[in-house]
């Protein structure tokens, strides 16, 4: 792909957007920037690309920015009926994805991995197996670094976090090895209905080759229902034991490759609890073996891995009940996952913005596990109309009091879980930010 002479357009400046504004100049692209934000909001974002030639179009979308353009880059937050994104379309304009451009340049084969929930421990998972190897591999992607940023650095393998948003406008796009984790509702208020979202997905193992690797979760129907429409070689993960594959047999994951090949990698001494993170051990396990890691890397590096931050992170035990920070819990599918990880009596603490699809998977588990329900932020009726019926539920202003409720009234042996079920950006910046604002309230009470 020739940059050197070609104009192109970012839609967006954060992450994405900085991160492909730096690559393009370099390479000699003219480049210039639209974001509905405005100057004054952009002014960090901005004076971190200081010294770089860039015109930019802000506080709004004017489509004087797509004037001779020869490609278009939207960042992943914005969504494909973004009326500057119809306009390039309907001009002709390439509109190409950040990972489509980065793959383009990345020397490195890449793993991707995806799936509604356990993308980013699975992703940080692989990294470490990796390493553990001896690979010399960087990790990127949805996590929180653009691929963009490792198009420059001398590595052996890739390992990618990717979203339904990233791959919405890739071509040639081709892991190596690619994983899909699970397929559960989530980001309905983008897409028009859970197939689009499902097909945005499965983009991601639209240009692999025979000679790629295709891993599918074996017990998730939607899943494992694409294995005969593929073009890879499939490899599979789930509890069920199987000859060719990833299992489970008591408290060990077993590996098999098909012939007499067995593995074993039991998991006494791991850290990371919970059945989601089973399941992300198997697929992890599987992504390693693929790439040829040994059975000792592996097993030392689930052994040291300690879990990531806002996901079913252990905060601190006060009087005998204990706080769990699950920030990043933001749909139904992973709250449904982060209640089986306790058999004690939950405080739930939910509620954000709303994503358009349904609390109902969740009236199970929440008839069962749930004490007391308290809910905060901008959907905090919908889902009291959803599951307040179940048990005791309560409609509270803000974190703050949502945190104060939970430990006026947890008792001893109790949970109190943060998994809010929906997104933060009514009060938070990202879910990050929001983890970390009831880390503190949780920490000064
Ligand atoms: N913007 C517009 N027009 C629009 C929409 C947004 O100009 O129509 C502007 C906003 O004003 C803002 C910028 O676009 O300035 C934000 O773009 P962005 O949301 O894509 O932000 P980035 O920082 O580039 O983050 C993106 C991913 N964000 C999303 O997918 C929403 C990050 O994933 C990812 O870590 C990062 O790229 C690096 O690859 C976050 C996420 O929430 C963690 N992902 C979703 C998820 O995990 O569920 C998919």
């Amino acid at each position: 792909m020739e940059l050197q002479g070609k104009k192109f357009l970012l839609l967006g400046l954060a992450r994405t957007g900085k991160a492909c504004a730096r690559f393009l100049v370099k390479r000699g692209a003219t480049v210039s920037v639209s974001d509905l934000r405005s100057g004054a909001e952009l002014k960090e974002e901005m004076s971190e690309l200081t010294g770089l030639a860039l015109s930019y179009f802000l506080g709004g979308e004017d489509r004087r920015a797509l004037a001779g353009v020869d490609c278009v880059i939207p960042s992943p937050g914005v969504p494909a009926d973004n009326p500057l994104l119809r306009d390039a379309v309907a001009r002709r304009i390439a509109v190409l994805s950040e990972i489509e451009i980065a793959y383009r340049f990345l020397p490195a084969p890449l793993v991707a991995i995806t799936g509604t929930n356990g993308k980013s421990t699975t992703t940080s998972l692989v990294g470490e197996m990796l390493k553990a190897g001896g690979k010399k591999v960087f990790i990127g992607g949805n996590i929180g670094a653009p691929l963009i940023g490792f198009v420059c650095g001398e590595w052996e393998w890739g390992v990618v976090e990717i979203s339904s948003f990233q791959l919405e406008w890739v071509e040639q796009f081709r892991p190596r090895i690619a994983a899909l984790l699970n397929l559960s509702e989530d980001h309905l208020d983008r897409y028009p209905d859970f197939a689009a979202y499902c097909q945005a997905k499965e983009r991601v193992f639209a240009a692999q080759r025979q000679d790629d690797i295709a891993i599918l979760n074996r017990d998730d129907p939607l899943v494992w229902a694409l294995r005969g429409h593929l073009t890879a070689r499939v490899v599979s993960f789930g509890f069920g034991e199987v000859t060719d594959g990833v299992y489970v047999l008591n408290d060990t994951i077993v590996w098999r490759d098909g012939s007499s090949m067995e593995e074993k990698f039991p998991l006494g001494g791991v850290k990371i609890q919970g059945v989601h993170n089973v399941e992300n051990m198997m697929a992890a396990i599987a992504v390693a073996k693929a790439v040829g890691v040994c059975q000792a890397a592996i097993q030392r590096a689930l052994e040291q891995f300690p879990g990531l931050e806002h996901r079913l992170e252990f905060v601190r035990e006060r009087n005998g009940v204990r706080f769990y920070n699950d920030s990043k819990g933001t749909n139904v599918g992973a709250v449904m996952k982060s209640l089986a990880s306790f058999s004690a009596p939950v405080l739930l603490l939910a509620g954000g913005v709303d994503k358009g699809g349904s609390y109902d998977i969740l009236r199970d588990a929440v008839k069962q596990k749930v004490r007391r329900l308290i809910l905060f932020g901008a959907a905090r009726q919908i889902i009291a109309n959803a599951l307040g019926d179940l048990t005791e539920t309560v409609v509270v202003d803000d974190l703050a009091a949502a945190v104060r409720d939970a430990a006026g009234h947890a008792q001893p042996g109790d949970v109190v879980l943060f998994s809010p079920a929906c997104s933060s950006f009514d009060m938070f910046r990202n879910y990050a930010e929001r983890g970390k604002a009831f880390r503190s309230l949780v920490q000064t009470l």
